[in-house]
């Protein structure tokens, strides 16, 4: 009977119903449609190019890349021993006193080391902390004569031109107390050269590509905490850069497009004539400020 006699107004509020939850459907859909559009226009960046890093990190898009660690990664409780005060600023003190006494060594003696103690300073390398855990680095140990003569020969040719035109007046005025020039013995007086790559992405076990986040820095601290390895083991290194040469010896390495040459450390025991430039180290007060 009710509904016989007001139909008209059920039929009207159902009309009324439909249409609204239509146009509420399409604004929705339009709204995501116009997200995903700007999402689309903004040029893909890895988390290095967006903190200005270098852009040579990938041409990959975003899709081509799957999450570096497990979603339901298991959490442990931290392995830690508080230590007394007096003892860590006695340790803090005596671990500064050690490090100061690190120098960058260009003249080393051929005298082998044992394979290792490398291993073991490369294991403490890999200690150090890294984006997303990617533990973006390679390092390639050379011991063999006939590799580091291929070595030294491409860094010798690239560093004549870096010094001669590349570098400038400026550059090479500066470095002229240092005596250092493109003459580099020490790529093969040193028992070892260790070539520290940066991985810019990886592939897992499943070929799935695994983008490595902040890779320059996290090979930074790595390669701090390998110089404090191979200083608390005795030994000496130089961190070099060799301009230019990069791709030369990525490919001689056969090391994939992934990697990047950062650095190159002779490691090894320092000549018995080594000269070392007599440099100051910043004081305290210079290098920190208590706010
Ligand atoms: N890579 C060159 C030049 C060089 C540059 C700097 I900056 C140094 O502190 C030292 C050297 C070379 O190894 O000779």
């Amino acid at each position: 009977m009710f509904f016989e006699l007001y139909w008209q107004y059920f039929v009207t509020g159902l009309i009324l119903y439909g249409v609204t939850r239509m146009i509420y459907i399409y604004m929705d859909r339009k709204q995501k449609n116009q997200l995903g559009e700007q999402k689309k226009n903004e040029d893909f960046k890895t988390p290095d190019q967006l903190a200005e890093i270098d852009g040579e990190v990938s041409e990959d898009s975003e899709n081509d890349f799957t999450p570096a660690l497990p979603h339901d990664l298991k959490h442990i409780p931290l392995c830690y021993t508080k230590l007394p005060t007096d003892e860590m600023i006695r340790r803090s003190e005596e671990y500064y006193k050690l490090m100061n006494q690190r120098r960058t060594v260009r003249t080393f003696s051929s005298e082998p080391v044992p394979i290792e103690v490398i291993k073991n300073i490369i294991k403490t390398a890999g200690t150090a902390p890294s984006g997303a855990h990617t533990e973006p680095w390679t390092y390639v140990v050379i011991k063999c004569m006939e590799m580091k003569k291929k070595i030294r020969n491409i860094i010798e040719e690239e560093e004549e031109i870096n010094y001669k035109k590349r570098m400038g007046k400026v550059w090479t005025t500066d470095l002229r107390p240092l005596r250092t020039n493109w003459v580099k013995e020490y790529l093969t007086e040193a028992p070892y050269l260790i070539l520290v790559f940066k991985q810019m992405y990886s592939y897992k076990e499943n070929s799935e590509k695994k983008l490595h986040y902040y890779n320059e820095q996290s090979v930074s601290l790595a390669v701090g905490i390998l110089l404090s390895a191979i200083h608390y083991a005795g030994l000496v290194s130089l961190t070099s850069t060799p301009l230019n040469c990069g791709p030369a010896l990525r490919s001689l390495l056969g090391r994939p497009s992934s990697e990047k040459l950062t650095l190159l450390l002779p490691v090894g025991y320092p000549a018995p004539d080594c000269l070392i430039p007599d440099l100051q180290r910043k004081p305290l007060e210079e290098i920190m400020v208590e706010i």
